[in-house]
């Protein structure tokens, strides 16, 4: 088995929050189970970061102003008000506003974003969030524990990069929150497997399969109670390869709820811990940039064994690892086996029992036996490879990064190129020609205009009238952010631009600005060109 690099998120904080006595979502869990993961000494095989806090203005890259600037002030003493007497943004018992809430959801939102940016980057083949994967949290209101759609943030961020997102959802309630922002496009498909009938969300039957660009790109794998490992994979890995043959991702987001263990408190299924983790090793060896997340998983020791183990199996060294449980500070917890497992109990599976699993299945892939081929934003080609890959920036394998520092230096380094480039076209006549030919005969600077493309490094005719149409250099690639001060590249402008058109605008454009706008990545001959990224 080959080698990842694996980037592992953590804030030593997460554990500390509570959700409140008697409620089932316990942060606890994801310190737990980094403390299991330092026991088994795996830290050192990866790269640990502590993630960036998102800011509320990162999270308004899809939720709205008003409900983040709720949920930036809200506490436990003026929820009532502030909720307009329970009426709106939180959802009674599930999501209360507990101390802390904003904090705990810009950890894990921040987790998410620096995994993806890590992805992007190039600096790592498998990137790890365990407090993230909340995938209830809508645009405009909290829903089944989740506050912050984490993943949903994570995505928008790979989106500005990869042409096309594969999200799988393992937890055993309904990816709702992710299918919903994602359902009219084509450049991001949703696969969730979960209970249903009679259970929370209550969404996700098979004729909900997304719309318009995004019909058939919603896929929803619906279980009854007890499914077993073996049919659970029987499922799995039919639907997922047709999935990867059909949509051919860029990258793929695991969320790994762990309520589909066996034995969860909220959930109904019976998968082992090798069933659960079987995922994990079936991405892993796709060779696909992949970030595993969290999400909900309610037998908090189960929870932490599982994350360990898939935590395991990101490294490749879960053949490796003591199924005996190290000593570790909650070791009493795994008592009476102390041992790195979660074993399959006595529960029927009426999956099989009724025969409606080969139903459900052959559903899923005559779905997706109507999508054509790999969709792709219009019809130019998108980079393969990261604006900083292909710069030469990306960070070199091994090389110690902490906190956030990969994506601040990597923006650091672009701004830095951007300002380079910039002031090579104002000094100079840029020319793609040899240094001596940049100057007119005459040893003036030359009438015609040429630019560098921050993309290509090569220089482009901006002269009007000759060759392809006049672009001004920051309409094609890369663009001066004032507010963040800093050069957004590529598709990053998406966001930019703000998401007022909506996420659905944002995804049919591909990340142009609606027409009109001055804007447009499909024009751009630096990507046309077939510059192979
Ligand atoms: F049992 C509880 C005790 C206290 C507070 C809430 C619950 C509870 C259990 N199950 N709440 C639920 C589910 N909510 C309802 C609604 C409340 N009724 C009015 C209907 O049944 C919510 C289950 C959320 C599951 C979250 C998740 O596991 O999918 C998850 N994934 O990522 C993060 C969480
Ligand atoms: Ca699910």
């Amino acid at each position: 088995m080959s080698k990842k690099r694996v980037a592992y998120y953590y804030d030593g904080d997460v554990g500390a929050f509570t959700y409140g006595l008697g409620h089932p979502m316990k942060p606890h869990r994801i310190r737990m189970t980094h403390d299991l993961v330092s026991a088994y000494d795996m830290l050192d095989k990866m790269h640990v970061l502590r993630p960036k806090r998102a800011t509320p203005e990162t999270m308004t890259a899809f939720h709205t102003d008003e409900y983040i600037h709720f949920l930036n002030r809200v506490t436990p003493e003026t929820a009532e008000e502030l909720t307009y007497h329970g009426t709106r943004f939180l959802m009674g018992e599930d999501n209360p506003a507990f101390e802390g809430v904003f904090e705990f959801c810009s950890i894990s939102a921040g987790g998410s974003i620096s995994a993806a940016q890590r992805i992007t980057c190039g600096a790592a083949d498998i990137a790890i969030n365990w407090a993230g994967g909340l995938h209830h949290a809508k645009k405009r209101e909290a829903s089944g524990f989740c506050y912050i759609n984490d993943i949903v943030l994570g995505i928008l961020e790979l989106l500005r990069t990869y042409p096309r997102v594969l999200y799988i959802d393992i937890d055993c309630h309904h990816g709702d929150g992710v299918e919903e922002a994602f359902y009219t496009t084509d450049r991001v498909m949703t696969c969730s497997f979960h209970k249903f009938g009679e259970y929370f969300p209550g969404t996700g039957t098979q004729e909900d399969r997304g719309r318009d660009k995004g019909r058939n790109y919603a896929v929803n794998v619906p279980l009854k109670d007890g499914i077993t490992d073996e049919a659970f994979k029987n499922v799995f890995e039919p639907v997922i390869a047709k999935i990867l043959e059909v949509f051919r991702p860029s990258a793929v987001v695991l969320q790994c709820g762990a309520d589909s263990l066996a034995g969860d408190k909220l959930g109904c299924f019976n998968l082992t811990m090798q069933g659960h983790a079987h995922c994990v090793q079936f991405l892993r060896q796709q060779n696909i940039p992949l970030i595993l997340l969290g999400g909900g998983g309610y037998t908090t020791k189960n929870v932490a064994r599982t994350w360990t183990y898939e935590t395991a199996c990101a490294l490749g060294i879960e053949n490796e690892i003591d199924q005996n449980l190290p000593w570790n500070e909650y070791f009493e917890w795994f008592g009476p086996r102390y041992r790195l497992e979660v074993p399959e109990n006595n529960m029927e599976d009426l999956n099989v029992k009724d025969g409606s699993l080969d139903k459900v299945r052959a559903t899923a892939l005559q779905q997706l036996s109507q999508i054509p081929c790999a969709p792709s934003v219009g019809m130019h080609d998108v980079p393969r490879q990261s604006v900083g890959q292909h710069l030469g920036f990306e960070q070199a394998d091994g090389e110690e990064g902490d906190e956030d520092g990969v994506a601040d230096d990597l923006d650091r380094r672009l701004a830095q190129h951007a300002r380079f480039v910039y002031k090579l076209q104002e000094t100079t006549g840029a020319s793609d020609e040899s240094e001596d030919e940049r100057y007119d005969s005459d040893g003036s600077y030359p009438r015609r205009r040429k630019r560098m493309s921050i993309m290509t490094n090569r220089y482009i005719d901006a002269d009007p009238g000759k060759g392809p149409p006049r672009r001004r250099f920051f309409q094609s690639a890369a663009r001066w952010d004032p507010t963040y001060g800093r050069v957004l590249v590529g598709k990053e402008s998406v966001l930019g631009l703000g998401m007022r058109g909506g996420l659905a605008a944002m995804m049919e454009t591909g990340g142009r600005r609606t027409p009109g706008g001055d804007v447009n990545m499909e024009e751009d001959r630096d990507w046309e060109d077939g510059v192979s990224m």
